[in-house]
């Protein structure tokens, strides 16, 4: 099999990182990380585009990379790669990855010290070798000491769904000490909803700094403090997540928000436009270059404006087309909480939910849903309490009770049906025709491969009953990887046949990311948001999966859930019947 896009991208990253590490012209390394990233964005198959001698049609791709690239994927191979890494280490490259190493730390290391990996680091350190270095003081020493530290206390980053909640109430903290003229904002990669951050940061304003910074290393979520300046510190939770806050003046607020908000990448892309203007991005302001002025902007508004763009949404700060769509303003209007009309996809006790059908109801009905679906397990998903044909009939009678009330919302009825591992569903046609709506997910048989897999759960998509995939890649973050499934393929049969899929909330799953529903759009697939709440609270999730999508630039009209009832009812009535493909392929891209 040739390299996927995402083996190509990586082994121009991994290039560019060793030629940074040489010492290499600054422009080559970006060449090649440019390259890298719109690789990795592309959505047709680069072995394809490269058979077809199409390489050089790539933005970003010159002659050179495009004869590596070429060689790779004939190959598998690089020579240019293998004679790289004979003169500098590949192991050095997780060096890069300790904030406070740059490139010339790292050669330094390697060069006088022998150090290639994490621990030849800690080894020096530990017998004093690295604070002999030119450059590398008492303080750098420390600094990268706890570093290490960090690492080890915690391998991995920090899921969106545990640092969101911990950052806000920080900030609902900060708010008190600044006062009725402070501002405080999370920053950082949390602002930008990614799906795992590697810190907290958080930006305050309108106080004196250090009174700031006092309330921030005495809050009681705090375990240590590990660093403190004049307009920043940085503390650990007993846990060990690492949280940042850093004091800018409130007439530099926007310049603070920007820049700390990043992503880095979307930050280099500014600074190129700054620097055609003759200025450097910085978080203080805008920096003239000739004279070293330092130019303070209040809103974010004014920062992009200055460089020439619209404003840009937090969670689009990519560089992924963000920055040519706000230069030539047409950035998308993005699906907002407030467009969702409802919750396809919950559980009552009835299978593993903690709540009745009635009190799921009631929490709709308290966020002021049109209507809900109740769609507890089937049969085959014993751990999880799956309903027979008989209980799944007997939940109707409630569900029509309460829609007897005639009060919103409006109740569905529905089931999370298993796609189960020889490929059937579990439940045959005629009870899933009684139902208002169906999801069908894959709950077991994770380890299938590729082609039985995607198989699976194109048979699904292809049932004229089935609404929606549920959950579609079945990966749990930082736990267990998603199924091996040919997604593009499933996605071309949905957006024929009309079924939706799903970006799951959970901030557990985040299933549909926003990399994947970008891609579902682009096809043609309807897109729904849900919750798959297990308990009444669980609704307020919705957020993680609103910002997922917005990550995948989703509009309100790609997705189910933002359409009123009737619409609703109207699209679910007219896919209970087989129909061509091309009039469901229309009725998705509506
Ligand atoms: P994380 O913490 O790995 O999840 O990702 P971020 O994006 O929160 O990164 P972090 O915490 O290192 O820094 C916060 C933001 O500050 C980052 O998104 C962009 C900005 N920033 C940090 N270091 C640099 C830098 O060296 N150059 C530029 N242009 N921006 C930086
Ligand atoms: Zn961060």
């Amino acid at each position: 099999m040739p390299p996927r896009n995402q083996d190509v991208a990586d082994l121009l990253l991994a290039i560019a990182d060793l030629l940074e590490i040489r010492g290499d012209n600054r422009f080559r390394v970006g060449a090649y990380r440019d390259a890298a990233r719109r690789i990795a964005a592309l959505t047709d198959d680069l072995a394809t585009i490269a058979a077809e001698g199409r390489l050089r049609t790539i933005p970003g791709i010159g002659e050179a990379i495009a004869g590596k690239v070429q060689e790779f994927l004939e190959t598998g191979r690089l020579a240019y790669y293998d004679r790289l890494r004979q003169e500098v280490p590949e192991t050095l490259r997780e060096l890069l990855e300790i904030p406070g190493l740059g490139p010339r730390k790292v050669r330094l290391l390697y060069e006088r010290l022998g150090v290639r990996t994490i621990a030849d680091l800690r080894q020096a350190l530990a017998d004093g070798r690295v604070a002999q270095l030119p450059g590398m003081g008492e303080k750098s020493v420390q600094h990268l000491q706890w570093e290490l530290e960090r690492r080890e206390r915690r391998g991995r980053r920090i899921a969106l769904g545990t640092a969101l909640p911990l950052a806000e109430q920080i900030a609902v903290g900060l708010r008190a000490a600044a006062g009725p003229a402070g501002r405080v904002e999370v920053v950082g990669s949390i602002r930008r909803w990614c799906e795992t951050v590697g810190d907290l940061n958080l930006l305050a304003s309108g106080a004196e700094a250090s009174v700031l910074l006092d309330a921030f290393v005495r809050l009681p979520f705090v375990g240590e403090v590990i660093a403190r300046a004049e307009t920043s510190a940085s503390v650990l939770t007993a846990q060990g997540e690492k949280a940042d806050l850093r004091v800018v003046p409130p007439s530099a607020w926007g310049n603070g928000l920007q820049y700390l908000t990043g992503s880095r990448a979307h930050n280099a892309r500014l600074d190129q436009l700054a620097e055609q203007k003759g200025l450097r991005l910085g978080e203080r302001g805008l920096i003239d270059v000739r004279d070293g002025r330092v130019l303070p902007a209040e809103t974010e508004e004014e920062v992009y404006r200055r460089l020439g763009l619209l404003w840009v949404p937090p969670e689009l700060r990519e560089d992924s087309g963000e920055i040519e769509a706000a230069r030539d303003g047409c950035l998308p209007s993005l699906v907002t909480v407030a467009d969702i009309q409802g919750d396809l996809h919950c559980h009552s006790n009835w299978s593993d939910g903690t709540a009745s059908i009635e009190e799921m109801w009631a929490a709709a009905r308290a966020r002021g849903y049109a209507y809900l679906a109740l769609t507890d397990h089937s049969q085959s998903l014993g751990i999880a309490h799956g309903l027979t044909v008989d209980r799944l009939r007997e939940q109707r009678a409630i569900i029509e009770a309460i829609n007897r009330r005639g009060v919103e919302p409006y109740l569905l009825h529905g089931v999370e049906l298993e796609i189960r591992s020889d490929g059937s569903l579990d439940f045959p046609d005629d009870v899933l025709a009684e139902l208002d709506i169906v999801i069908a997910s894959v709950h077991g048989g994770f380890g299938q491969p590729r082609e039985k897999m995607t198989a699976r759960l194109i048979a699904a998509a292809h049932n004229p009953h089935v609404d929606i995939i549920g959950h579609p890649t079945g990966r749990l973050i930082g736990r267990r990887e998603g199924y091996n499934v040919d997604l593009d393929a499933l996605m071309e049969v949905c957006a024929e046949t009309g079924t939706a899929l799903e970006i799951n909330a959970n901030p557990a799953r985040l299933d549909l990311d926003g990399m994947h529903a970008r891609r579902a759009v682009e096809k043609g697939v309807l897109l729904v948001i849900n919750t798959d709440a297990h308990a009444p609270d669980n609704l307020d999730l919705l957020r993680f999966g609103i910002f997922t999508a917005r990550r995948g630039w989703v509009s309100a009209r790609q997705v189910l859930n933002s359409r009123p009832l009737d619409e609703l009812l109207g699209y679910l009535k007219r896919r209970g019947r087989p129909r061509p493909a091309d009039s469901a392929a229309g009725e998705a891209g509506r």
